[in-house]
């Protein structure tokens, strides 16, 4: 029919920022370098048994010192912007005091290259690497700690934030506070698979808490320090969790995990108040006194961009279903369980051929994800700050990458966020991730999420086939069809 080309051929607006997303600890290496102090990442990956094949982030992709190299391939690619995050401790030693220079120094260098290459930038404050000495100060500070779990720490995190504001607000508009707050408190506090690897719901909770106070605070310090025309945002990772059946258990389930994974943090942030069937489901844990006044209200009403991550679906079902264990277990791979209060509510592997990880490849999810958010966040506009997929890319004998595994989910979750755009979605933006092949969190080197390709012995870099694809669309704004087969 007449409307085919136009209809399937996905042509996105004039404006609409095209980038790829990164984040220091994956990606930098540089841990001992001018003044970097170490994060609980740098601790946790140093610990045997935490990370798959002992890997740490000290060398990773070496981006602290190619980093101009890494922007020139950007521009080479056509990427239109650049999300990236700062290294808390590289910035401020210890999580407190004055600004170290030569840390900032490296970002505005960064920003600057970006800039002159035409690349927008978009910066996050926080993906994981909490200075050290604010979680457990016995490993070398002395200042007071405890993480996330202690409301210190959203205190600091405001800090931190208004300086890196006073140092790199004149070149970056696009600021991000948190990236997946779901996972610095569930799985760095519960479930203990990132870092810093504990192990107890009540702390998790807290983590929670903080992390939205956090936010709120971050925000203010930021409005008062940046210009006008700054956009303040956060990085959430919603789950886009469906019943097994329609039967009540599943529901229920489902209400569950929504709570924990999704309105633990789009309650505060966008209403200003946690949903009260949480405190319901945790009530047998804590009575959630460290909530104080005005804590909600500081978290809310900050956002300007919602930035979403996703990458697949969850198929929840009740406790009792005889389909129990069949796949993902929804324990981020740990024997503790991420989910307080909910821990017996049963994880199924959905539907759809699997990654690398083996998560499933589900773009209606991310569709499901932005209608609800628009409807949700009105007024606030929706970014995806992160979607992709880990495949097992190797060299061909030429040296070339060819990965059309990752060209069909890129293409498929890009068909859904236009689909949602025309059915009103006010999105802004994609950020594909990663950049390149880095470390991979608990799995360490083993996964690639890379548009580029990383030989991790001679740090050479080799953009992926997909990468060119990516780039094409990039340039052109429009979403080619049928998916070219390379
Ligand atoms: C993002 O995390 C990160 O922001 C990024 O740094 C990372 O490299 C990238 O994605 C790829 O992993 O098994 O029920 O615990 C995504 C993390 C992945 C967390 C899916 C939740 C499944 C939930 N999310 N995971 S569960």
């Amino acid at each position: 029919e007449s409307t085919e080309s136009t209809e399937s051929t996905g042509s996105f607006p004039s404006g609409f920022l095209w980038g790829t997303a990164t984040a220091a600890y994956q990606i930098e290496g540089a841990a001992r370098e001018d003044g970097r102090t170490p994060s609980i990442w740098d601790t946790f990956s140093r610990t045997p048994g935490k990370v798959l094949g002992g890997d740490t982030g000290d060398v990773a992709a070496d981006h602290y010192h190619r980093m101009p190299g890494d922007v020139r391939m950007m521009a080479d690619l056509g990427m239109g912007a650049y999300r990236f995050s700062v290294s808390w401790p590289r910035v401020q030693p210890g999580g407190r005091g004055p600004a170290c220079e030569r840390g900032l120094d490296f970002y505005r260098a960064l920003a600057d290259e970006l800039l002159a290459a035409g690349i927008t930038p978009s910066l996050t404050l926080y993906h994981w690497d909490l200075p050290q000495e604010l979680e457990a100060p016995s490993l070398g500070g002395s200042a007071t700690g405890g993480g996330w779990p202690e409301r210190d720490t959203a205190y600091r995190f405001a800090e931190y934030a208004g300086l890196v504001a006073e140092a790199l607000g004149d070149r970056v508009e696009l600021w991000t506070t948190l990236n997946e707050p779901w996972c610095s408190a569930f799985l760095g506090y519960a479930s203990g698979v990132h870092a810093p690897g504990r192990t107890d719901p009540v702390a998790a909770l807290r983590a929670a808490h903080h992390l939205n106070l956090a936010h709120g605070l971050a925000a203010q310090a930021l409005r008062a320090a940046l210009p006008a025309r700054a956009r303040i945002g956060v990085s959430l990772n919603p789950s886009a969790v469906r019943p097994l059946t329609q039967s009540p258990g599943d529901l229920d389930a489902r209400r569950r995990i929504d709570a924990l994974a999704n309105r633990i943090f789009t309650g505060p942030m966008l209403t200003g108040a946690y949903p009260s069937d949480l405190f319901a489901d945790t009530a047998h844990l804590t009575d959630w006194s460290f909530v104080r006044d005005g804590d909600e209200a500081t978290a809310g009403g900050q956002l300007d961009t919602l930035g979403i991550n996703y990458y697949a679906p969850a198929v929840v079902s009740a406790p009792d279903d005889t389909a129990k264990g069949s796949g993902h277990d929804g324990h981020g791979g740990g024997d503790h369980s991420p989910w307080p209060g909910s821990e017996s509510v049963v994880f199924h592997r959905p539907p759809g051929e699997l990654t690398a990880m083996d998560w499933s490849v589900d773009p209606t999810g991310l569709y499901d994800l932005l209608m609800r958010y628009a409807r949700e966040a009105p007024g606030v506009a929706l970014m995806i700050t992160e979607n992709g997929a880990a495949y097992d890319d190797k060299p061909a004998a030429d040296g070339t990458v060819h990965d059309p595994d990752r060209i069909r989910y890129l293409h498929g979750h890009l068909t859904e966020v236009r689909r949602a755009m025309r059915d009103g979605a006010d999105v802004r933006g994609y950020f594909l991730w990663s950049l390149m092949d880095n470390f991979e969190w608990a799995y360490g080197y083993s996964k690639r999420f890379g548009a580029v390709y990383v030989d991790y012995g001679t740090q050479e870099r080799t953009p992926k086939s997909s990468a060119r694809w990516y780039g094409r669309v990039a340039r052109t704004g429009v979403l080619p069809r049928p998916v070219p087969d390379e």
